[in-house]
C-alpha cells in the first residue's frame, strides 16, 4: 500500500476511535463515563493556576517528599555498585523488599482454615497466585497429575474416565474471574470486628482460570433424558461434594488446571478443580477428581448442615448460590494512618457474581452524599473491578463508604437493609453472604478504622 494512502487510514481510524470514545464518556453508565464535574473543575482550576506561574495549591505532600528523596538519596554513581547476577536457571520472587502475606485467620485447627488476601496491598485486578485466599476444609491435599483420574458417570450415555493430558487435549478457555468464599465477612454481621481489609474482606481473589468448558466432557459423556444435577467432589481428605443444577454447568462451568498463565497452585486445587463463574467459593470444588450425574440435588453436608442461610422467620435457604454485588475501599483502609491533609485517591474492589460491575459510588461522609467512582478497565463480568476516587482530604474527620451497583440493576445495600432482611439469627450472628457496604471512619489525626455506621 502506498505510504500516504496508509497514513492516512490511520489517521482515520483514530479519528473515528477518538469519537467513540468521547460518545462512551458522554454515556452515564459507562465505565468510560467523564469524571464527576467538581473533580473535572478542579483539574482544570490547577491547569490554569500553573499555567499562570501561581503555586496558590499545595503540591500533594507524598509526592512533594518523594521528589526530594529521588535527587539527595540515590547513590551518586549507581555504577559502582552491579546487581545481582541471572541465575542460569530460577523461578522469579518479589523483591526482599516486599512483605505482603496471607495471613491465616485463627481457628482451632490449621487443617480447617482459611487465609485472607492482603487486597490493601493489591493492585490492578489479579491477585498474585501466592496471595490468593485458600479455604480448605482438610489441608491441601498433594496429588501427583500422572496419577489424577476425573470420572463422569450417573445419567450418563457412557461413564468416562479422564486423565490430566485427556483433559487437556480439549479446546481450552482462559477467564479472568473472582471467587468468594460465601464467609467472607462472617466476623462482621453484628459489630466491626476486624482491624484491617485483609481480614474483613479478604476471602475473595482474581485469578485468570485456565481449562475446559464442563459442557464439552458432558456432552462427550452423552447427558440422559432427566438429568437436571450434578455432583462435584474432591480428591481431599474433606471429599468435599457438592450439587450443582446441570443448566449452571452446561451454561459456564469449566474445569481449570491453570492460575495466572502456569498450573493451579496446589491450595487452589491442584491438578484440576471446578469453576463455577460468580458462585459461592464452596461450590468451586478443588482436587476434582468424579462427577456424577443425577435427577435432583444430592443434598450433601455442605449443602443441608452448612451453607444455607437462616432467616429471622426460622426457615433456612438452601442454594442460595450467586454472590451479590459488593465493594470496599480497600486504600484508605482499617489500620492505616493518613499522613495529613491534601490529595489522595480512595480505591478499591467492586465485583458481582451475576454480571459486571456498572457504577461505584464513593462517600466520605457516611453515606449522605455520594459521588460516582472512575471505573478502571478491564470491567469484566463476574471479575473484580478496580475502582478510582480522587479525594482532597480536608483534616476532619470522615467516614468513607463505596456502594456498587451491577449490570443486573442490584444495588450494594446497607449494613441495616441486609440486617432488617436475613437477621442475626445465625449460629454466630448470620454467618453466610455478608454484602453490605463498609464503612471505614478516618479521625482528624489520621488514623483509620473499622466501623458500623448505617
Ligand atoms: N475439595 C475441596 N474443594 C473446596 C474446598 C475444600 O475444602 N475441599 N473448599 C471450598 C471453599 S469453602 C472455598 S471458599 C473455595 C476456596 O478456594 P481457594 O482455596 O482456591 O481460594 O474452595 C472450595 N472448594
Ligand atoms: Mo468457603
Amino acid at each position: 500500500m502506498h505510504r500516504a494512502s496508509y497514513e492516512a487510514l490511520v489517521a482515520e481510524r483514530l479519528e473515528r476511535e477518538a469519537l467513540e470514545l468521547a460518545a462512551k464518556r458522554r454515556d452515564p453508565l459507562s465505565p468510560y463515563a467523564e469524571a464527576p464535574a467538581p473533580f473535572a473543575r478542579r483539574r482544570f482550576m490547577l491547569g490554569s493556576l500553573a499555567a499562570l506561574g501561581v503555586g496558590a495549591l499545595p503540591a500533594p505532600r507524598a509526592s512533594a517528599q518523594a521528589l526530594g528523596a529521588a535527587v539527595h538519596d540515590v547513590p551518586s554513581d549507581p555504577t559502582k555498585t552491579p546487581g545481582y547476577p541471572l541465575a542460569d536457571e530460577s523461578y522469579g520472587t518479589r523483591s526482599q523488599f516486599e512483605t505482603a502475606v496471607r495471613r491465616r485467620f485463627k481457628t482451632s485447627t490449621p487443617l480447617s482454615s482459611w487465609t485472607m488476601t492482603p487486597l490493601e496491598d493489591g493492585m490492578g485486578v489479579v491477585t498474585p497466585s501466592g496471595l490468593h485466599f485458600e479455604r480448605s476444609h482438610a489441608g491441601t491435599a498433594v496429588i501427583d497429575p500422572a496419577q489424577h483420574r476425573l470420572y463422569v458417570h450417573g445419567m450418563v450415555d457412557e461413564p468416562r474416565k479422564y486423565t490430566m493430558n485427556d483433559l487437556k487435549r480439549f479446546p481450552s478457555l482462559s477467564r479472568l474471574m473472582f471467587l468468594e468464599c460465601s464467609g467472607n465477612g462472617l466476623t462482621e454481621w453484628a459489630k466491626p470486628t476486624m482491624a484491617t481489609v485483609q481480614f474483613t474482606h479478604g476471602l475473595t481473589s482474581t485469578s485468570e482460570w485456565t481449562g475446559v468448558p464442563l459442557s464439552a466432557i458432558l456432552n462427550e459423556a452423552g447427558l440422559r433424558p432427566g438429568a437436571k444435577w450434578l455432583l462435584a467432589e474432591g480428591g481431599d481428605a474433606a471429599m468435599m461434594t457438592r450439587s450443582i443444577p446441570l443448566a449452571k454447568a452446561m451454561q459456564d462451568c469449566f474445569l481449570a488446571y491453570g492460575q495466572n498463565g502456569e498450573a493451579l497452585r496446589p491450595e487452589q486445587g491442584y491438578p484440576l478443580r471446578l469453576m463455577v463463574p460468580g458462585y459461592e467459593g464452596n461450590i468451586n470444588i478443588k482436587w476434582l477428581r468424579r462427577i456424577e450425574v443425577s435427577d435432583a440435588p444430592f443434598m450433601t453436608r455442605e449443602e443441608t448442615s452448612k451453607y444455607t442461610d437462616l432467616f429471622p422467620d426460622g426457615k433456612a435457604v438452601q442454594f442460595s448460590l450467586a454472590m451479590e454485588a459488593k465493594s470496599v475501599i480497600t486504600s484508605p483502609s482499617g489500620a492505616m494512618t493518613l499522613d495529613g491533609p491534601g490529595f489522595r485517591e480512595i480505591t478499591g474492589l467492586a465485583w458481582s457474581g451475576r454480571g459486571a460491575i456498572r457504577r461505584v459510588d464513593v462517600s466520605t461522609d457516611g453515606g449522605r452524599t455520594w459521588r460516582r467512582a472512575a471505573l478502571q478497565a478491564p470491567v469484566l463480568p463476574i471479575c473484580h473491578t478496580r475502582f478510582r476516587f480522587p479525594w482532597q482530604w480536608d483534616g476532619r474527620e470522615a467516614v468513607l463508604q463505596s456502594r456498587c451497583v451491577d449490570d443486573t440493576g442490584y444495588v450494594q445495600p446497607t449494613l441495616g437493609q441486609l440486617i432488617a432482611v436475613r437477621g442475626l439469627n445465625g449460629p454466630l450472628g448470620s454467618v453466610y453472604h455478608l454484602n453490605a457496604i463498609q464503612s471505614w471512619h478516618v479521625t482528624t489525626d489520621g488514623k483509620v478504622t473499622n466501623v458500623h455506621d448505617y
